[in-house]
């Protein structure tokens, strides 16, 4: 009998009052492997969740941030001690590699880490008064409900850049999880709820944190229209964040938008090819190119080109694939079997309408046990032009485009012709080559002889264009999404003191 999971709303854990439900399955052992049953929650469900936070947020507003802090270096500790436990349940349900699934929880602790130590600092400033006997200052508030609708490409670590913040802030949380990964979240919440428990004791609050599972047409939904949510928190397609903008936007709640991503690795004349090649493997296919952050073209010098293809691809020819659980695996599953069938229309598309050459894979992988899951064959497409679809599209899979360049001019060019701008690459021995990428790539993050991927947790995580609407993630940027700012005047003189007036 497969594990039946419940929401958490108000402190219980409960069904949904729709009574319906949905599975959680292994996409590399689709039908041997029932994870679980979740709830496929309401609209009705959805509003209590968002009422309980509302209560809640009036007392959880009250408790000193330090030891909202506490509660957060607590819910680090909990994460660390059970890190194996989680990783390889997240690659069950989501089938990046082990190692890749540690490194997804570990991004968790370090950002609850973050948070635990900004719980004792959230710094204002203050600055002088134009008026005698009076001192300004200024604090940072919390807002009150948040909304959180998070992606199934990293269950944990995107969750906790959002809700950690969120909770030290002091606003309280609403999350809706992707309907693939409704696991490796319920454990998330677990620990959340149970170490509030374990610091507040009697003084508990129910109501902090609540997860209604369920589809974003439904949850997604009936949060973003609740006139009771003051700010959503969203990663995912630049077509639903669009739509999340404009019905949130209605009732002027704050979002913050995480988006697609269409990253570029240059490689130069002059790099290190042997670092570049190492990267480009592991960022177009680790994780299964199933990253915003993802490697999906590779733009290369001319005189490098064609030897450096060659080496690329016997390289990705020698991947091994299969179950993440599983020793000496290179690259997992796609998750589901729609986001393969999407794989598989793009490199369609690349062969018959943009006319690429497939120099590698571009089939489903069958072999033995292979049959099993949503397995796609690592694909290379040379001969690509700027501009055709593969090579502007985001595919959120293991295919890579391989476009020639000219001149560092050139490849910069190319690079930055999309609509999206979150990560980019360039391997170059040419200090001058490096700070002019540096200054002239349009992207919220650039990496000089490193992966597009990668990105670490106290750092600036976002990107410009449609890949966002401004906002950052990670680091202390984040904690400016979380709080109002708040003005404060004291005046100590005993008289009234009008500013602009009697000053001047
Ligand atoms: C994502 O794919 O949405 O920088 C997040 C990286 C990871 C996070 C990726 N730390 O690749």
């Amino acid at each position: 009998m497969a594990e039946k999971f419940k929401n958490l709303i108000n402190g219980i854990w409960k069904d949904s009052t729709s009574g319906n439900t949905f599975e959680n399955r292994n996409p590399a052992k689709w039908k041997e492997d029932l994870i679980g049953i979740f709830p496929s929650s309401s609209k009705e469900d959805t509003d209590e969740a968002v009422a309980a936070a509302k209560a809640a947020f009036e007392k959880w507003r009250l408790i000193p941030a330090p030891k909202r802090g506490d509660i957060l270096k607590l819910v680090g500790d909990k994460m660390n001690e059970r890190k194996d436990e989680i990783a390889h349940e997240m690659t069950r349900e989501m089938g990046k590699v082990f190692a890749e699934t540690k490194g997804d929880v570990q991004e968790g602790i370090d950002t609850a880490y973050y948070a635990a130590s900004e719980g004792r600092r959230l710094f204002g400033y203050n600055a002088p008064s134009e008026l005698p006997d009076k001192m300004n200052l200024s604090f940072r508030t919390p807002i009150g409900v948040g909304g959180f609708i998070t992606p199934w490409n990293f269950p944990m670590a995107i969750p906790t850049w959002k809700l950690f913040p969120a909770l030290v802030c002091g606003n309280t949380c609403v999350f809706k999880p992707a309907e693939l990964t409704p696991k490796t979240a319920s454990t998330l919440v677990e620990i959340i709820d149970s170490s509030i428990k374990e610091i507040l004791g009697k003084n508990y609050i129910p109501g902090v944190i609540n997860i209604v599972h369920g589809k974003g047409r439904i949850v997604g939904e009936a949060m973003i229209s609740n006139p009771d949510v003051d700010l959503i928190s969203f990663t995912g397609s630049t077509e639903v964040g669009m739509r999340i903008n404009q019905v949130a936007g209605g009732s002027l709640k704050r979002v913050s938008l995480e988006l697609g991503g269409k990253n570029a690795q240059i490689v130069m004349n002059d790099a290190n090819q042997e670092l570049a090649l190492d990267a480009v493997l592991w960022g177009a296919f680790g994780t299964t190119g199933q990253r915003c952050t993802a490697t999906s073209r590779l733009i290369l010098h001319k005189d490098i080109h064609d030897e450096f293809l060659n080496k690329l691809t016997d390289r990705v020819n020698k991947l091994k694939l299969g179950y993440g659980n599983d020793k000496d695996i290179d690259v997992g599953p796609c998750v589901s079997e729609s986001q393969r069938e999407s794989v598989d229309m793009y490199v369609k598309i690349g062969i018959k309408e943009d006319k690429a050459k497939l120099v590698c894979g571009g089939e489903f992988a069958k072999e033995d046990d292979l049959s099993k899951g949503w397995f796609y064959k690592p694909t290379i497409f040379s001969e690509v032009k700027p501009g055709m679809r593969i090579e502007q599209e985001e595919i959120f899979g293991p295919v890579l485009s391989v476009i020639k360049c000219n001149d560092l001019d050139d490849a910069i060019k190319i690079l930055n012709d999309t609509k999206y701008g979150l990560s980019s690459s360039i391997f170059t021995n040419n200090v001058n080559n490096a700070f002019k990428a540096v200054r002239d790539i349009k992207a919220g993050i650039t990496y000089i002889n490193g992966a597009t991927i990668g990105a670490e947790a106290h750092m600036p995580f976002g990107g410009v264009k449609q890949t966002g609407n401004g906002h950052r993630e990670g680091g202390w940027t984040v904690y400016d999404f979380y709080t109002e700012w708040k003005a404060v005047y004291v005046d100590y003189s005993g008289k009234l003191q009008r500013a602009q007036i009697d000053n001047y």
